[in-house]
Order: C-alpha cells, then sequence, then structure tokens
C-alpha cells in the first residue's frame, strides 16, 4: 500500500474512533436519542473496506458512522443525523441506523438485521442489466448470516452470477449471543462455499482487509459471478448504548484489544513509511478538530419543521390506477 493511501486510511480511522467517542458522549448527555450502535475497535475494516471498494454500490448495517465518513460523507452531516436535525445526511429522518446517500452510492444503514442482504442483490441485478462493472458490495454481521433472506441472497445471486461482493464482518457476536450458539461454525464463510468463492481476512488489520476487498471486487468485475469475504473484527463497546456487554470476560476483551487495528496502523506508518509519533499526533489533532466542528455543527442545527412529520411516510399517489 502507497504511503499517501496508508496515511488516508490512517487518519479516516482515527477520526472514525473520535466521532464515534464523541457520539457517546453526546448519546450521554441526552443530545442523541434513539439507538446507537458504536463501531469501535472495527475502524480498521469499515475505513479500508470503504476505501478499497471506492467505485460501485455499498449496502450495510445499522453499525456504520465510520464506513459513511470513510465514504466521503461529510462527518458535520452524520452527526447532524445523529442529532436528528434538519441538516443531517437523512434529514434527520433516519437516526443513527439510517445514514443514506445516494451521491456516493451509500444505501445505509438498515435496521432489519440482514435486510440491506437481498436489498444488495436487487441493486446487483440492476447492475449487470445496466452493464455497469463497478459491482456491488453488501456489508452484514455474523448474526444476519442466520437469517432466511441471507441463504436466498447467496442462491439467487449465484444463480444469476450477480457481480455482488457478500462480506460478513464476524466480531463473534448478535447483541449478547456468541455466534457458536446459534450457528454450528465460528466462521460463517462455510454457509457460502458450495455457492461462491470464500476468502477470510483479519478484520484488524487495515491493510489486509484493503487488499483483500481489491482482490474480490477485481473478481466480480471481470464477470466470475459473486464472492463472499468473511473478515473477523472484535467490537469493544457493548452491542449498542443499552447494552452494558456484561457478558464477556475482561480476558477476552484483553485479546479483543491486544489486536487494535489503529495501533498496527500507526507501527504500519513508522515501519513502511517511517512516520514519526510527532506526525502521527498531528493527524489525531486534525481528527479530534473535525470531531469537535461536526459536533457544534450538530448541536447548533435546526430542528426538522414539524409540518414534515408525514413526508415520505405514505405513498402519495396511486402507483397502479387499477389497484
Ligand atoms: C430482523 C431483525 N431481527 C432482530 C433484530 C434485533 N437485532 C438488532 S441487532 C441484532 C444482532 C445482529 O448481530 P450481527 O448481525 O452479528 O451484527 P453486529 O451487531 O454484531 O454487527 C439483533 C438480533 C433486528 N433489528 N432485526
Ligand atoms: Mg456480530
Amino acid at each position: 500500500m502507497n504511503k499517501l493511501l496508508a496515511e488516508e486510511i490512517y487518519y479516516n480511522m482515527v477520526l472514525g474512533r473520535t466521532f464515534e467517542l464523541a457520539a457517546k458522549e453526546h448519546y450521554m448527555a441526552g443530545d442523541i436519542s434513539g439507538f446507537l450502535h458504536l463501531d469501535i475497535g472495527q475502524e480498521g475494516f469499515s475505513v479500508a473496506a470503504m476505501k478499497a471498494f471506492e467505485k460501485g454500490d455499498v449496502f450495510t448495517t445499522y453499525r456504520e458512522h465510520v464506513m459513511a465518513i470513510a465514504r466521503g460523507m461529510d462527518p458535520r452531516a452524520v452527526m447532524a443525523e445523529l442529532f436528528g436535525k434538519a441538516g443531517g445526511i437523512s434529514r434527520g429522518r433516519g437516526g443513527s441506523m439510517h445514514l443514506f446517500d445516494p451521491s456516493h452510492f451509500f444505501y445505509g444503514g438498515d435496521a432489519i438485521v440482514g435486510g440491506q442482504i437481498p436489498n444488495a442483490v436487487g441493486c446487483a441485478y440492476a447492475r449487470k442489466f445496466q452493464g455497469s462493472e463497478d459491482g456491488v458490495m453488501v456489508i452484514f454481521g455474523d448474526g444476519a448470516s442466520n437469517g432466511g433472506a441471507f441463504f436466498e441472497s447467496l442462491n439467487i445471486a449465484s444463480a444469476q452470477k450477480l457481480p455482488l461482493l457478500f462480506v460478513c464482518e464476524n466480531n463473534g457476536y448478535a447483541i449478547g449471543t456468541k455466534i457458536t450458539r446459534v450457528a454450528p461454525f465460528e466462521k460463517q464463510a462455510k454457509k457460502a462455499e458450495p455457492y461462491m468463492m470464500t476468502k477470510e481476512v483479519d478484520g484488524m488489520d487495515a491493510v489486509a482487509v484493503y487488499e483483500a476487498v481489491r482482490e474480490a471486487q477485481e473478481l466480480i468485475q471481470a464477470g466470475h459471478g459473486p464472492v463472499f469475504l468473511e473478515a473477523m473484527t472484535c467490537r469493544y463497546e457493548g452491542h449498542s448504548m443499552s447494552d452494558p456487554g456484561t457478558y464477556r470476560s475482561k480476558e477476552e476483551m484483553g485479546i479483543c484489544k491486544s489486536k487494535d487495528a489503529i495501533e498496527r496502523m500507526e507501527s504500519y506508518l513508522k515501519t513502511m513509511y517511517g512516520l514519526t509519533d510527532t506526525q502521527l499526533q498531528g493527524v489525531q489533532r486534525r481528527a479530534q478538530a473535525t470531531v469537535d466542528d461536526a459536533a457544534a455543527f450538530a448541536a447548533a442545527a435546526a430542528e426538522p419543521e414539524l409540518s414534515e412529520l408525514f413526508e415520505d411516510v405514505f405513498c402519495k399517489e396511486r402507483v397502479n390506477a387499477s389497484f
């Protein structure tokens, strides 16, 4: 990976973690309500996957703030969405789980576990039909891979040879349930093996994730059909702000945090490109300033108009007159 890209990925990882820590603080202060799922610990995967799949459509889960920012969305608009403000990326109507921006080919954020998977299949079908070569990436958790829609999606994507990259972000848990209690194996790629090529990557290693996603996208762009990538990650916080995470031992968390993706990227930048601690601290300060600015913007932004309350809720016209 060249220096410029490595620095860009590092900045976005630090920005992501700083953003998440600020979101946590604002949630506790009552500025953010509803659900808030933090991505702390998984930033290496989130940022590298977005940077690698720069061209193409992206569908993902509710744990998507860091991905949205890495994709190019303005941190101000993302934070304002968390605050439920009119200046939010989804006009304050979606909140944390529904960051949506077609101009960046980023279609959420989905509160329905696994709901994004069949949506991505539909998009991949459309892209194939349109002759577009970039491909579609869908990211989902290990828990989501137990749902029926996931298996149906594997089936139809492989039967139709769709340009779709399935990425399972396996953090080992669905809320407080360990994946091995509800699935017969720890690695979920096994479920996709009869249908398509599968690969595994260390999701705590941003450089490896970047390379694995690039390679997989090249395969789908070459008309290879769908590919399945499994990234093994680790979340540091509870499932959401309402989960104290007491089901994981100190020992387990210690092992988890010893793989920290940000620290790993720092050693990479130091050994490969001779970056100094002072330079890395400069990056951290830049990230902090961006997040402070985003939070100040969100706090000062206007609430959505009350008159908009029922907008985009009901269909205004009959689509089919004979219906
Ligand atoms: C269809 C559906 N069932 C259940 C839930 C409740 N729920 C929210 S998140 C979650 C766990 C999902 O775990 P996983 O797919 O591994 O994602 P992670 O949060 O670990 O990234 C569940 C069961 C939901 N939102 N939607
Ligand atoms: Mg999970």
